[in-house]
């Protein structure tokens, strides 16, 4: 049986009944599609994930990626390069395709849905499959040959890798040493060790297109510090024809390691050593010098929503293992009963803290989820607005806002919630016959990659909220606010809305001390360590406010067709716990989770520099 467990009636649900996407769909760039092709590839994937290509998810765990220095290859077992046989088959890479590279035409809503179901189930085949994708960034900034490559790279299957990080530039990109000495030729010979670098060797595909960043070196280049100086170089493991991409010689990028990691142990996490080993390792500029880290952003940013789904796939597979095995589990006597030691056992679904541990993992799965729908509808304007030459500045700003909280929130809650998951299952989660632990090792590295925690957090506060003068963020708050003061809103959420009003109150409160501190911080300077220290807190909170309006939304839509269904009296019977379920968890996050952050509010109004004056040695 399938360790994954998808929910595609919630991924139909935010698409069709919250958000409505069909009213984009057969219309301006999304001509090609309608509902029922969204509906159908969400079916099909949904075979596909919790099949072919869930069945190797245990295996890719067991056998790690093998790695041979000699020939500086790496080796995936025989049953993970079925799955992704089986994706690549399917053709599934076309997704994220733009229309003139074969793509179909389908909007970014209805890719992260299912692209969902492929994370959930099997990551990192998912991410193996980066050629087609990144392929894009080529075809967008490059020269008519880089172009032709693009197209190569698609039409040939070729794997794909962004190349940033070094031992001594992690977080901080713009101190990577890595440098690209130019040649007569146009070309560029690069010289450096850059390390844990993903899907850099593999033996699926029959060439890999590395995306590196590195300065560059030639006559009249300026040395600039930072991440202003690098440049982005295309970099392909073998050397091909430039009209067929036929394979040649091999160039001198190698695989120098790969790590032992705690999880994703299907994913290659490698050392990559740049012209070190007697073969000079030659790159193509892509685009003008200096270029490099705006176009990795292009890169960058894709990743970060896919980190973000990823880990919300995986906390909703966590909580759905956990739910069916609390509904079958007999443990203890019921509460109230407790007493009486004869009382019938129960499951532990009767259980109060089970319950709460429930509803919580439930809250944050099917909230988070709503998150990176609502924000993949922007990327649905930009895409549309694009096409037909509107404005689309305002969706740019609000999507750039929220991916942030769909990284930095979906990943540190998916790994919270997962724990849960786990205890959900007693003894039981600990053991290797369920998912869950594997869940929460492959997962962890979400909160780590593509930027950390802290650096999401300080992405949403200076660059998304400070150097946005608040637009993106004001145009969120007033969505709140609107649908906070609706004339006609349903009395039986009173109590919910009054919660949700206090939080987006608490929520304003704290940026407005952030934003304090960092304008006192212009006379005095240390004033900016008290945004450091609590930029997590505000990125959190938002995301919990965002949830918290989201699951309201949801309950609404929910208990409208509730109601309809009970004055129709028919059709019902199969959508009526899952409304009922809407209502019901909208509810619970409002009043369990989102007066927390008025205690998170004083904390952040109370901020004082304390902390950065205790000596190091003390700590
Ligand atoms: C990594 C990869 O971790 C992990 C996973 C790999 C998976 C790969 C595979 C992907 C799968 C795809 C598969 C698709 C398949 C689909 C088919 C399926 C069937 N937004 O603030 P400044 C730019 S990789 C946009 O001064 P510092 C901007 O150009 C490693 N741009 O920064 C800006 O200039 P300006 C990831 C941004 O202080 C310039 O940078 N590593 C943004 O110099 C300078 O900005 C990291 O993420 C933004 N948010 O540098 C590093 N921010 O201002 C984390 C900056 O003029 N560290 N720019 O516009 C950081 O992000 C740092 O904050 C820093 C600081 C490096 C940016
Ligand atoms: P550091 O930057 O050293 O951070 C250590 C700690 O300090 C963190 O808690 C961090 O939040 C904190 N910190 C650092 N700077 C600041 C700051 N300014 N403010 C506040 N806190 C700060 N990279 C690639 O280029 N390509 C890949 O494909 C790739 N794949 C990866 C796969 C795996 C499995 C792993 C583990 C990493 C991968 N990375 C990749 C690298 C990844 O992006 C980095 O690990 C990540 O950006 C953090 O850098 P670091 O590990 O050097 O940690």
């Amino acid at each position: 049986m399938s360790h994954y467990k998808s929910n595609v009636r919630d991924l139909e649900f935010n698409l069709f009944e919250v958000f409505q996407v069909q009213k984009q769909l057969g219309t301006g760039v999304f001509e090609q599609s309608d509902e029922d092709t969204a509906r159908g590839v969400l079916t099909e994937l949904n075979t596909l994930a919790t099949g072919p290509l869930a069945e190797s998810f245990e295996e890719g765990d067991r056998v790690p990626a093998a790695f041979d220095p000699q020939t500086h290859s790496v080796t995936l077992p025989e049953s993970f390069k079925k799955s992704y046989q089986a994706v690549w088959d399917g053709e599934w890479w076309r997704l994220g395709l733009p229309d003139e590279l074969g793509g179909y035409g389908i909007p970014p809503s209805v890719q992260w849905s299912a692209a969902e179901l492929m994370l959930g189930a099997n990551p990192a085949v998912f991410m193996y499959m980066a050629g087609p994708n990144f392929a894009t960034i080529l075809w967008n900034n490059g020269t008519e040959q880089q172009r032709r490559w693009a197209e190569l790279m698609i039409e040939r299957g070729w794997g794909a890798t962004m190349v940033l990080t070094e031992p001594d530039a992690g977080s901080d990109v713009g101190a990577g040493r890595t440098k690209a000495f130019q040649q007569e030729d146009g070309t560029w010979h690069l010289d450096g060790v850059k390390r844990f670098i993903t899907s850099a060797d593999q033996d699926m595909t029959e060439n890999i297109m590395h995306l590196v960043l590195a300065r560059p070196e030639g006559p009249g280049i300026e040395d600039k510090p930072g991440t202003k100086g690098l440049s982005l170089f295309l970099v392909p493991k073998f050397h091909f024809d430039d009209s067929t991409g036929e394979p040649g010689e091999r160039n001198g990028a190698f695989v120098t390691n790969v790590e032992h990691k705690m999880g994703l142990n299907a994913s290659a996490t490698c050392e990559l050593t740049f012209g070190q080993h007697g073969t000079p390792a030659k790159g193509w500029l892509l685009g003008e010098v200096h270029d490099g880290i705006a176009q990795m952003f292009q890169v960058i940013e894709y990743a970060r929503m896919m980190v973000g789904t990823k880990a919300i796939g995986t906390l909703s597979t966590g909580y759905l293992n956990a739910l069916d095995y609390a509904k079958e589990r007999v443990q203890s006597a019921d509460l109230t009963r407790a007493a009486d030691k004869t009382a019938p056992r129960v499951t532990i679904t009767n259980h109060p803290d089970v319950r709460r541990i429930l509803m919580l993992q439930k809250a944050y799965s099917e909230g988070l989820r709503a998150v990176y729908t609502y924000t993949a509808t922007f990327q649905d304007e930009i895409a549309q607005g694009k096409a037909d030459g509107s404005d689309v500045s305002l969706s740019e700003k609000v999507n750039d806002l929220l991916l942030p909280i769909v990284k930095g929130v979906g990943s540190e809650r998916a790994s919270e919630m997962l724990t849960l998951s786990l205890q959900t299952l007693g003894g039981s989660g600990y053991l290797q016959d369920y998912p869950i632990e594997q869940y929460i090792r492959d997962a962890k590295i979400d909160s780590l990659y593509e930027g950390t925690t802290a650096i999401q957090a300080q992405d949403f506060f200076f660059r998304k909220i400070v150097k946005d003068n608040g637009q993106a963020l004001g145009h969120i708050a007033e969505q709140v606010q609107n649908s906070l003061s609706v004339d006609s809103a349903d009395d039986r959420f009173k109590e919910t809305r009054r919660l949700l009003g206090q939080a987006l109150d608490d929520a304003q409160g704290m940026l407005g001390s952030m934003i304090g501190y960092v304008t006192s911080a212009q006379e005095e300077l240390d004033n900016v360590y008290k945004v450091g220290q609590h930029a997590v807190t505000l990125l959190m909170s938002m995301g919990d406010l965002l949830i918290g309006w989201l699951l309201l939304r949801q309950a609404e839509v929910a208990l409208q067709a509730l109601d309809a269904g009970a004055s129709e009296g028919h059709g019902m019977a199969k959508d009526e716990p899952f409304y009922r379920g809407k209502v019901a968890v909208a509810q619970f996050f409002a009043k369990n989770v989102l007066p927390e952050l008025s205690s998170r509010r004083t904390i952040v109004e109370a901020a004082d520099n304390s902390l950065m004056e205790v000596d190091e040695a003390a700590f």
